[in-house]
């Protein structure tokens, strides 16, 4: 294993900014109450380092936050992912597993960039990223409709964007970057068309839906792990909307035609049992958005809290 094996760093961010729907800011407080931190624990046996409470930055609001190349709440957004960036890299450095808790998407701009300089500086290896995601999240700040941070992160850590204000993701340097060779997406079924055409420039590795049922899910994580090449750290990114809405309703942008509940679980199992597995994101668990058939986002929490348990290797004997 690439991190000591009964470590887990623990960053909780309670942070919804990087789009328009309230609640996501509650999902890291949903996970925890229903008792996912206790399961690692005393189920999993990990010691848990890092600041157990869920941070909500509101600390990090600046007084004015207009537009900023069509982005909204930038400035914010920025404070925010600089700040986890931080957190990620100080528990990466000592060699440990993290896992963060979101919060939207908008966070792996700061999780990523600390583990990809923390891996850097730690084992001089370069990151894999396994974003799986009913969306890319390539959106530059020009390419996206809709201006929201959560549709940009991979574009910001692959350097697609580039900013030279630190004040607006400037901060994000070199040694923080990801490869585009070395992200694999998994579960796409929602890619805007600028981004069709970002994916197709760049080579960038994905695997939609459509490959999923012509595959199946074994064959793909094959052929993902093979892509990124053995003995290389992941990072694994895991947009809960990446299941079907009847598995996990509760998000902010739901498309239907997902994984089920047991192809998320297979993924995080199958990286898990490489050993490569260096750190975790869930993110976009909305406990605030419920449905007829999940009125206490009960059902979107559970399977959250199973994805990560998977990924901290609970199924494997
Ligand atoms: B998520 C979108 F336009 N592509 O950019 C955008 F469809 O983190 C959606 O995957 C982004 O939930 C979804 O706003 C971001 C849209
Ligand atoms: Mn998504
Ligand atoms: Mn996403
Ligand atoms: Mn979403």
């Amino acid at each position: 294993f690439l991190t000591r094996p009964d470590e887990l760093g623990v960053v909780a961010v309670g942070f919804s900014g990087g789009q328009t729907k309230d609640g996501v800011d509650d999902g890291p407080t949903v996970l925890i109450e229903s008792g996912l931190l206790e399961q690692i624990k005393t189920e999993l046996g990990y010691k848990i380092f890092g600041d157990q409470t869920v941070q909500l930055f509101k600390e990090l609001i600046p007084a004015s936050d207009p537009d900023f190349r069509g982005m909204k709440k930038a400035l914010h957004a920025s404070a925010v992912t600089r700040s986890i960036a931080a957190q990620t890299y100080e528990q990466s450095s000592q060699g440990r597993m993290v896992l963060t808790l979101g919060g939207d998407h908008s966070i792996a701009i700061g999780t990523i960039a600390g583990t990809a300089k923390a891996t850097r500086e730690r084992l001089n290896r370069e990151i894999a990223v396994i974003w799986v995601d009913a969306h890319t999240d390539i959106n530059t700040p020009e390419t996206s409709d809709s201006g929201n941070i959560h549709g940009m992160p991979v574009a910001f850590l692959t350097g697609l964007a580039k900013e030279d204000n630190e004040d607006y993701f400037g901060w994000v340097k070199e040694d923080m970057r990801i490869s585009v060779k070395k992200i694999v997406y998994i579960g796409l079924r929602s890619v805007d068309f600028p981004e069709r055409k970002i994916l197709k420039e760049n080579g960038i590795k994905a695997f939609s839906m459509f490959d999923i049922d012509r595959h199946g899910i074994g064959r793909v994580m094959e052929m993902a792990l093979a892509h990124i090449g053995s003995d290389t750290p992941i990072h694994l990114s895991f947009d809960v909307d990446a299941l079907d809405p009847m598995w996990a309703p509760s998000t902010g942008t739901p498309v239907r035609g997902g994984l089920t509940l047991r192809e998320g679980d297979y993924i995080c199992e199958s990286v898990h049992s490489t050993g490569n597995l260096v750190a975790v994101d869930l993110v976009e668990v909305n406990p605030r958005l419920v449905t007829a058939e999940d009125a206490t986002a009960n059902e979107t929490i559970r399977a959250g809290c199973s994805l990560v348990r998977c990924a901290l290797g609970e199924t494997l004997l």
